[in-house]
């Protein structure tokens, strides 16, 4: 028996939603005897590629110490680097040992009920249910996304509209940044991806301009290195940006719900009606307008059907006895189950500047084809988009969408 006693279940149901800083789990999925309690934590590279079998799997590709044309999620104009080519895991292992190998492979953001629906060894194979989240989202991998990328395979700065993070780090390691919400990382909405923010700047291989930016930003990041069996939870509106540092590295994620989650649907819908409307991107075939607002209409009904069931709900005559859930806050769950539960450190200032410099060298190294451009920066900036894709962000700012769908939801007339 373990000395350590775990945040319970209950607990963590209660406190996770609520908490608005990272922390780090750790030792939580560890028997006592330092084995793992996930399977998919147990298995080695072997086992892992038997379970993946000859299932063939979209892999990202893109170039190490090469700042790319434009961001790597921008992908609906890009040609080759973006292009993701079919692997079976071991295909993908086979090409992290090749020699030349100047390339990095990500199959990210993979909804395992998508991809691997019929894999019942990996869908078994582990559960959240100690973190507190629902049976039925939690019981076993169905409901969560996984992760698979070689050394330098990376996701570029953002945040997650929906839910709050839970990221179980399985094979090889992996670096995240982290920036509280509304630290100044110029949120964009194009490229477009539903559910995911973008910010401006290129983490995985910043030029001088973006550098001198970061290090003036006030907010100050955290900087961790997550290895096998570590859990992170992120609160939802945290800035992220992830990087593989190891050959191969496999990650699986869950997002837990939240009371917000309803209105991040309304806001949602009217970011993907304007881009649609507005652009003439082929990631929305569908031309008719309405197709757009409906989606809006029935977000706004749900949300407001939503908040009237929240305000019928019957209030107890006589309070509950029931005590306040303690412990209330990420320190307070830190220091009661120490063994467990790790508040993120801010970067030191050294580390941080060390992490920049590394991603600046990756700019160094360009290509002599890339060294000009009409701006002095050899790099086709983002910043220099047209004003067309500067007004549709613009437009699609999260501040100015929330206020819309604040206004939809209470549309006094
Ligand atoms: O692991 C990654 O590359 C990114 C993970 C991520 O963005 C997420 O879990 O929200």
């Amino acid at each position: 028996m373990s000395r350590h006693l775990q945040p319970l279940e209950d607990i963590l149901r209660e406190i996770l939603p609520e908490l608005e800083e990272p922390i780090l789990f750790q030792n939580m999925l560890q028997n006592s005897d330092d084995s793992y309690e996930w399977k998919l934590l147990q298995w080695g590279l072997t086992e892992l590629v038997e379970k993946f079998g000859n299932k063939k799997l979209p892999f990202r590709i893109g170039n190490h110490n090469k700042r790319t044309c434009v961001l790597q999620h921008h992908h609906w104009c890009l040609s080759p680097p973006a292009k993701p080519i079919q692997l079976t895991f071991q295909e993908f292992i086979d090409l992290q040992e090749t020699k030349q190998n100047n390339i990095w492979h990500y199959c990210d953001y993979k909804h395992i009920k998508e991809w691997l629906n019929d894999n019942t060894d990996i869908i078994e194979s582990f559960n959240w249910l100690k973190f507190g989240i629902d049976k039925e989202l939690g019981k076993n991998g169905m409901h969560s996304t996984i992760w698979i990328g070689g050394k330098g395979a990376h996701t570029d700065c953002h945040w997650d509209t929906y839910g709050y993070n839970l990221v179980a780090q399985i094979h090889g390691r992996k670096q995240w940044l982290l920036y509280p919400p509304n630290a100044p990382l110029i949120p964009v909405r194009l490229p477009y991806e539903e559910s995911t923010v973008y910010s401006r700047f290129n983490i995985y291989c910043l030029s001088e301009e973006e550098k001198d930016c970061l290090l003036d930003i006030p907010d100050k990041p955290k900087l961790i290195t997550l290895e096998p069996g570590d859990v992170l939870f992120v609160p939802n509106g945290w800035w992220h940006y992830v990087e593989s540092l190891d050959k191969v590295n496999v990650s699986v994620n869950i997002w837990g719900k939240l009371k917000t989650d309803s209105r991040a649907r309304v806001e949602e819908a009217l970011v993907k009606l304007i881009i649609a409307k507005m652009g003439d991107y082929n990631q929305f075939p569908n031309k008719l307008t309405t197709y757009y607002t409906t989606e809006v209409e029935c977000a706004v009904e749900r949300a407001q059907e939503e908040e009237q069931e929240k305000q019928t709900e019957t209030v107890p005559k006589i309070p509950a006895k029931r005590p306040k859930p303690k412990p209330e806050t990420a320190t307070e769950l830190a220091e009661e189950y120490p063994y467990y539960v790790k508040l993120l450190p801010d970067a030191k200032e050294h580390e941080f500047k060390e992490f920049i410099e590394e991603r600046r060298k990756r700019d160094k190294e360009k290509y002599p084809s890339e060294e000009t451009s009409a701006s002095g920066d050899y790099i086709p900036n983002p910043q220099y988009d047209s004003f067309f894709e500067s007004l549709i962000n613009a437009l699609c700012h999260p501040e100015v969408i929330s206020k819309a769908a604040k206004v939809l939801l209470e549309r006094h007339y």
